[in-house]
């Protein structure tokens, strides 16, 4: 800490990255970007109104009505005039305990959902997720989740097609954008390069280095191609070439490419030999021997909406020099996602140089700031969530079916599985009445079971569905410290304000949990959490090369380098290099352009090698008779999801009080539309209301509603008076294999409001009483 002007400042850590805190008295006043960061972010100013604001959780409270008539389902929850009743921390985890111990004696540990997704926040111990689940771990177990809403195809699909290994160099060894600018002729990225969506590392980050790198490909001759609705996901500087495809046709603008390759003996036939099984099959189904289609460059013009000559030459360019072919997360998270991965894959493993520095094939370049940023072998301090004694779980986006169809079938990757009936949900750390799809659904899903349980900063739509709401500590209340993959530090985040009110660390709270639930030191292992951010220190810095200062010595100086960064790697080096030596882990040790695993499935939306699959929300499709526009509900540029979407950065973007929806001039004109009136976005799904912004730089046909606004029921003809995307989103999976968020594309129809629209009512806390 150091004094400055009438205040001091903290250095402290976050997802955005790291910056120095402005406290005066009890306050957090305002930031400082730290002058070694390179591209600081803007998210960082919506950290002074988010700390203090009216909708921080500053006490326990519980739900009037479960309080009364006890446990049990309730279609009230979330209503918006629900009152909540202001309790004691005595009382409160009297309460709890109490209900645990009901569901898990009378209906087992596997009743208990602690899935919970979300972001939480920086710092490696007080983590939300971890903390709920160490504690759910210790006093029985839970049904968990497997995969991520970011990138559940990848996942799934992945490790048939290259491996687990491969799957995780993928996603956490990509190599840096300067060996992009040493060695690639060309990228061609399928989901922009979105230089905001790169603000954000899980686990905080020492410094933003994704645009200084980009930046540095450009400079260096790298040529980019993006495809991408949006024009303005890439930066300037790169000069890309703008492929304004049609969102959900990226699958059959890559099949295309492959076509072109194959149908003019370009593919590297050699590569498909030695280091692929079932090139064979691709060439058949793209030559159109398998059902009669070729998938020429003219039959995806139809379905793209590029010229075919564009695409024609585009696969000629890219079989002439060094080629990265990057598919980017988004692309993956919309109805049938695995396919335009897998046929990225396919077209690398053509084009003959995956293993080759700079080119191959990569998933991840512009999705997050962390992607391609160096890694981490030796790790990093982490506290363990200990085993879970439940085995029960399911794919992430799957948990409003879950609630609502208990006992019910469902397919995943290859196995049959059956919802468990979940009695309590326990969710921390993150914010499912924002990221989850068909937020009405949601709604009737949550009345499903006994008991909500929410820990919260903040009064979200979720703490609003909870019968039992914990107020927790910021990060800025505790201490801790970040770092993430392939970061260069680790630093300190002292606290730097008293607690809001009487909000706990989570750590805590679960301490006295576990004490009445018999299972204190499973959890707590005797240990304080000031006690274990030391061990946990001690223990990793044990475990690393070379000497590194003691705890003291590293909170004193605030930060420690981190030893054994490895930035320079290639991706399936090895592999290439040693086939036989150093086969990738799957079944056939090679890349799988065709899965025997997986057509063995039997799935008809996932079959045994990329195809092309006409997704239902996509313009052209028949619903898009009726809803025309084609929603683009990407990443919130002011805002991390919907995390302190009160902070002054986030409001300063809205329009009329909403979330912007940026939409291209004709489709504005045609509408009546000129910007700043504040429309009714609607499908048959739901709707919600947003503010216009006029853009040319959108491809017609598409608006754009980033997710992130509060979710805001409280409207009578609207289901969202804010602008969360998901209340009109869809809720299906990707595919039979991941089971993955779809979120990214809705159809949908756009209409001025007619006369005045209702207030945003997201940021009023609700009704809560005195005990
Ligand atoms: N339509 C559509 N939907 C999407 C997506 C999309 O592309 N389109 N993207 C999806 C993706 S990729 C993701 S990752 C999800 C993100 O969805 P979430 O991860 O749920 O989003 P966040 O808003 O980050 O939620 C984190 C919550 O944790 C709370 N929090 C922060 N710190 C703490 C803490 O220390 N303790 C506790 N108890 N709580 C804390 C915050 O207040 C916030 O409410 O959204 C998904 N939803
Ligand atoms: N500022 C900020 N940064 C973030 C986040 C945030 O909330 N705020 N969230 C972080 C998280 S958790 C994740 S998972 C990543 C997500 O990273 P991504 O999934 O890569 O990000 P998105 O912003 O959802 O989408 C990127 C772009 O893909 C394009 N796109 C959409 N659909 C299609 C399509 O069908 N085809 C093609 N070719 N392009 C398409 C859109 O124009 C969109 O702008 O972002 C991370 N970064
Ligand atoms: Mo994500």
């Amino acid at each position: 800490m150091e004094p400055q002007g009438d205040g001091v400042t903290y250095p402290t850590s976050s997802h955005w990255g790291s910056y120095r805190v402005l406290v005066s008295g009890d306050r957090v006043v305002d930031v400082r970007p730290d002058p070694r960061d390179p591209a600081p972010s803007a998210l960082m100013d919506n950290v002074p109104q988010a700390q203090h604001h009216p909708t921080r959780v500053d006490r326990p409270a519980v739900r009037r009505r479960w309080l009364e008539n006890g446990p049990g389902p309730d279609e009230r929850r979330g209503a918006v005039d629900d009152e909540y009743v202001a309790v004691g921390w005595e009382r409160v985890l009297d309460l709890l305990a109490a209900e645990l111990d009901r569901v898990r004696t009378r209906h087992g540990n596997s009743a208990i959902f602690g899935g919970s997704y979300g972001w939480s926040s920086a710092g490696r111990f007080h983590h939300a997720q971890s903390q709920l689940r160490r504690f759910l771990n210790a006093i029985g177990g839970h049904t968990s989740r497997a995969d991520t809403y970011s990138h559940a195809a990848i996942e799934v699909l992945l490790p048939h097609v290259v491996g687990e290994r491969g799957t995780d160099d993928l996603l956490h060894h990509a190599p840096t954008w300067e060996a992009v600018a040493e060695h690639t002729d060309l990228i061609v990225t399928f989901g922009g390069l979105r230089l905001s969506n790169n603000d954000i590392s899980q686990g905080g980050r020492a410094a933003h280095t994704a645009e200084p790198g980009m930046r540095a490909a450009a400079r260096s001759g790298v040529r980019t191609v993006s495809v991408s609705p949006l024009q303005d996901d890439t930066i300037d500087e790169m000069d890309a070439e703008w492929l304004p495809a049609s969102p959900g046709t990226d699958a059959a603008i890559l099949l295309s490419l492959v076509h072109v390759l194959f149908a003019e003996d370009r593919a590297d036939r050699d590569f498909l030999d030695r280091y692929t099984v079932g090139a064979d099959a691709v060439r058949d189904y793209v030559l159109g021997d398998t059902d009669g289609v070729a998938k020429t460059p003219e039959w995806a013009a139809e379905l793209c909406g590029l010229p075919a000559e564009t695409l024609r030459d585009l696969a000629r360019r890219m079989a002439r020099g060094r080629t990265l072919v990057n598919v980017g997360w988004s692309v993956q998270r919309a109805q049938y996602g695995e396919q335009p991965l897998w046929a990225g894959v396919a077209l690398a493993a053509c084009l003959g140089q995956i293993g080759l520095p700079g080119g191959g094939f990569a998933c991840g370049y512009g999705s997050m700031g962390s992607y391609a940023g160096g890694s981490t072998p030796g790790g990093l301090p982490r506290v363990s969530q200990g085993p879970n004694p439940v085995s029960e779980f399911i794919p992430v986006a799957r948990v409003a079916d879950m609630l609502l169809h208990p006992g019910e079938n469902y397919d995943y990757d290859g196995q049959r599985r059956t919802y468990p009936d979940i009695r309590l949900v326990a969710w921390s750390g993150g914010n499912p009445f924002h990221h989850h799809q068909d937020l009405a659904r949601l709604s009737r899903a949550f009345a499903r079971p006994d008991t909500v349980l929410v820990a919260e900063t903040h009064w979200t739509a979720t703490a609003r569905h909870a019968d039992i709401v914990l107020p927790s500590t910021t990060t800025l209340e505790r201490d801790d410290y970040a770092a993430s993959q392939g970061d260069t530090t680790l630093r300190a985040m002292p606290r730097a304000v008293p607690p809001h009110g009487t909000a706990r660390d989570e750590y805590d709270v679960y301490t006295e949990l576990a004490r009445r639930l018999g299972a204190e030191h499973a959890f707590t292992q005797g240990r304080t959490s000031a006690e274990w951010l030391r061990y946990l220190y001690e223990r990793w810095r044990a475990a690393q090369p070379g000497h590194l200062p003691d705890f003291d010595a590293f909170w004193a100086a605030g930060e420690v380098e981190i030893p054994g960064r490895v930035e320079d790697t290639t991706l399936f080096g090895g592999f290439r290099a040693d086939p036989d030596g150093c086969p990738l882990d799957t079944p056939s040790g090679r890349v799988e352009l065709y899965s025997a695993d997986i057509a063995g499935f039997g799935y008809p939306d996932c079959p045994g090698h990329p195809v092309w699959l006409a997704s239902t929300e996509r313009l052209g499709s028949p619903r898009s008779e009726r809803w025309p526009l084609l929603l683009i509900a990407n990443q919130p540029g002011g805002k991390l999801h919907s995390q302190q979407d009160m902070g002054a950065h986030s409001r300063s973007g809205k329009v009329a009080g909403r979330a912007p929806l940026r939409m291209h001039p004709d489709d504005a004109a045609a509408r009546g539309l000129s910007g700043g009136e504040v429309v009714r976005v609607s499908n048959d799904v739901g709707s919600c209301l947003a503010g216009v912004r006029v853009s040319d730089r959108l491809r017609p046909g598409v608006v754009q509603l980033s997710t992130g606004a509060w979710f805001d029921p409280s409207a009578d003809d609207v289901t969202c008076a804010h602008g969360n995307p998901n209340a009109l989103a869809p809720d299906v999976g990707t595919s039979a294999l991941s089971q993955g968020c779809t979120g990214q594309h809705i159809l949908v129809e756009v209409a001025a409001y007619p006369g005045d629209p209702p207030p945003v009512r997201a940021f009023d806390p609700p009704r809560l009483a005195a005990s």
